[in-house]
């Protein structure tokens, strides 16, 4: 099968020379920024003033996050091949599972397991992608939550796609001259999901979620800012390298040298430069939400996860919502906390299908996604929103 649609969509432009890997030097050379960069600050030194200019800035700033950060995303491969293997109802329920496996990439090389669970009825339903398979298999209870709201599950092992260490395999082997990290790969994994779905007449195509927890999450996020089909981009818990600052580490959160310390392989080869001079980033994780925008953005935070920085991504909440309501689009973006710890638990799932409801589905709902933990945090940055000289678009 071959899916010409999802060329325009997703990684056409991650792949120019620009987003090539950079010279430990060209790293040393980049200015020291303390604050939160400005993202609508342009390389002329003005300011961003019109949605189109900002669509211009989000191609730079896209770039450069790949770059410095992640390394590119693997090729675009053009055809994604899947087999069912076995369709079952999921004993104790009405919802249909699909056990399937789906290839791409030159000769088919890569391959990853995928379950896809389908609530009841003739949809089409919005559907929610989730890398996370390579832990264990999701519990029946949160399928049940989600397809009783509604919503198909696509639930694919991103371990598959590349493995979670130094070893070449999966997009590796498959792409031997690719240097991107492993959130970039898997990155390209949800990519490679959505490729499938939008061919199947039971989903609904203008409803696509990504979701996953911790690396997982730190993928979602990254998945959602590279490939526009994406409706709603949900990370959870996903700290550093996800929504977590680098510019603002809250007390006992993981940074830049304690992940790369264990996790180099997960980012572009030289990304360990930047240990010691983040201010030497030209972007901070507020820059990556900012690429969403105005798609709809929501994190979902643990206040007992002190590894994942709550705080500080509660500062790329705050950051990154300039840009939303730059474009007009304010609530589209959220910040759920809960208590407890790292993990992706039903509070979590129940938070996003509420924002799902409300942002791809216009209901009401109780909760509200704009609630600081950390009301009193000073705000790392200076600038907001410019004023726009192009007739705003009302959300
Ligand atoms: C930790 C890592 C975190 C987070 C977590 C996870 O060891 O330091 O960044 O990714 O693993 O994925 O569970």
């Amino acid at each position: 099968m071959l899916f010409p649609g999802a060329l325009i969509a997703s990684a056409a432009v991650l792949m120019t020379g620009m987003s090539q890997i950079p010279t430990l030097e060209e790293i040393h050379q980049l200015p020291a920024v303390r604050e939160l960069p400005d993202p609508f600050l342009k390389p002329d030194g003005e300011r961003v003033r019109t949605a189109q200019e900002w669509e211009a800035r989000r191609r730079q700033l896209l770039e450069q996050i790949l770059r410095y950060e992640y390394g590119p995303l693997p090729p675009e491969p053009g055809r994604v091949v899947v087999e069912e293997i076995a369709t079952r109802i999921l004993p104790g329920t009405d919802i249909m599972e699909k056990e399937l496996v789906l290839r791409t990439g030159p000769d088919l090389a890569v391959r990853t397991r995928l379950l896809l669970f389908i609530p009841p009825g003739e949809g089409p339903f919005p559907v929610v992608v989730r890398g996370d398979l390579c832990w264990g298999r999701i519990s029946t209870d949160i399928v049940t939550q989600i397809a009783r709201r509604g919503y198909a599950l696509a639930d694919f092992d991103r371990v598959d796609i590349a493995p979670d260490s130094a070893e070449r395999a999966g997009v590796y082997r498959a792409y031997p001259d690719y240097r991107g990290g492993r959130l970039a790969a898997w990155a390209w994994g949800y990519h490679r999901v959505i490729d499938y779905l939008v061919t199947l007449p039971y989903i609904d195509v203008k409803r696509i979620i990504v979701t996953g927890h911790s690396r997982g999450g730190k993928t979602a996020l990254l998945a959602g800012a590279t490939d526009q089909r994406i409706a709603l981009t949900a990370p959870n818990n996903s700290g550093c390298g996800g929504a977590g600052c680098y510019r603002f580490q809250g007390e006992g959160s993981e940074d830049i040298a304690a992940i790369l310390r264990n996790f180099p392989f997960w980012f572009q080869p030289h990304f360990h430069a930047f240990i010691g001079q983040v201010e030497r980033l030209p972007f901070d994780q507020h820059t990556l939400k900012a690429l969403i925008a105005p798609r709809a953005l929501l994190s979902t935070e643990a206040l007992g996860d002190l590894w994942a920085n709550p705080s500080g991504s509660q500062i790329t909440y705050q950051a990154a919502r300039e840009v939303y309501t730059f474009l007009g689009a304010s609530d589209r973006i959220g910040i759920v906390f809960r208590q407890g710890p790292h993990e992706h638990n039903a509070d979590d799932w129940n938070a996003l299908l509420d924002f799902a409801d409300w942002q791809l589905a216009g209901k009401t709902v109780a909760r509200r996604f704009n609630q600081l933990a950390f009301p009193d945090l000073p705000l790392p940055y200076t600038w907001r929103a410019p004023t726009r000289i192009d007739a705003p678009h009302t959300p």
